[in-house]
């Protein structure tokens, strides 16, 4: 039996993210993943990512104005009791600040924080800013972290993660100074034949490996897993119980991936359910 929130109503599980147009990352990721499992999903976008197929797949990014960006969450936030979001791209400084300052304005239940550092199309310059900026005012508010192999180095301050010793530190260490639980992964930037990702949260070490699906990464496998997390804490789920569910759902995805023009394949979350 799935655990559901209400017999009567779904669980409702926000996202707060980018829209990526083609579909495999960001809100749409999240959306299709809080529908898969079971939730009422609604978001709030705080920018837009358009690939440019004449510039090698390169990130056009445009960031929503502040003031839009409030607008849809007061809306949301007016329309439901929600108790449960994810935040995924949030890419400038005004944004994160918009956003911390909304997040600020009830208590949550679950604040899962995907920390999308640097976007491909931004400045450095600009992406260290936003990364300062996140880490200041977003991390702190967090009940969830799910950095990746890069965010993890970022986050914890290491200069390497080249093993599962190594990735457990790191989840410590991001354990350590945000309170949150922390899922880092591994994915295919440790070597070996398993994608493995490290669950601490303060209590409870565990170790999730599967086999590898190939060795290359593909589009949206971040999204859907955070926002995975999400809609399982939604329905009540502890936060182990909703990190595993969330990497078998992501597995699954990853098997049943969609290819494209593009030069990455793209995660799909109806593979669990249909594929
Ligand atoms: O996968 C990170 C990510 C998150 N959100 C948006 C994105 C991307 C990567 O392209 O475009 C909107």
């Amino acid at each position: 039996m799935p655990i559901t929130h209400d017999s009567a109503r779904p669980a409702i599980a926000l996202t707060i993210a980018g829209s990526e147009a083609t579909g495999g990352a960001g809100a749409q990721a999240d959306l299709k993943t809080f529908q898969e499992l079971g939730t009422f999903g609604i978001a709030a976008l705080t920018c837009i990512v358009s690939f440019d197929p004449n510039s090698d797949w390169g990130h056009r990014f445009s960031p929503v104005d502040p003031q839009v960006i409030a607008d849809q969450l007061e809306a949301e936030l007016a329309c439901y009791d929600i108790d449960t979001v994810k935040i995924g791209m949030l890419g400038t400084p005004v944004t994160i600040e918009t956003v911390a300052t909304k997040l600020k304005s009830q208590d949550w239940k679950n604040i899962v924080l995907d920390p999308v550092l640097i976007c491909k199309g931004q400045e450095p310059g600009a992406a260290l800013d936003t990364d300062t900026a996140l880490k200041e005012q977003v991390l702190g508010l967090a009940s969830f972290v799910t950095p990746n192999h890069f965010e993890a180095l970022s986050l914890s301050g290491m200069e390497s993660i080249d093993s599962v010793d190594d990735l457990v530190e790191a989840a410590k260490r991001i354990n350590q100074f945000s309170g949150a639980a922390v899922l880092a992964k591994g994915g295919v930037r440790l070597s070996g034949p398993d994608a493995v990702d490290v669950f601490y949260d303060g209590e409870t070490l565990e170790i999730l490996s599967v086999p590898k699906v190939g060795e290359v990464t593909v589009s949206g496998a971040g999204c859907s897993l955070a926002a995975a997390v999400t809609a399982e804490l939604a329905k009540g789920a502890t936060a182990l119980e909703a990190a595993r569910t969330a990497k078998s759902f992501v597995t699954a995805g990853i098997k049943g991936r969609v290819s494209s023009h593009a030069p990455f394949d793209a995660l799909w979350q109806g593979a669990q359910r249909l594929g």
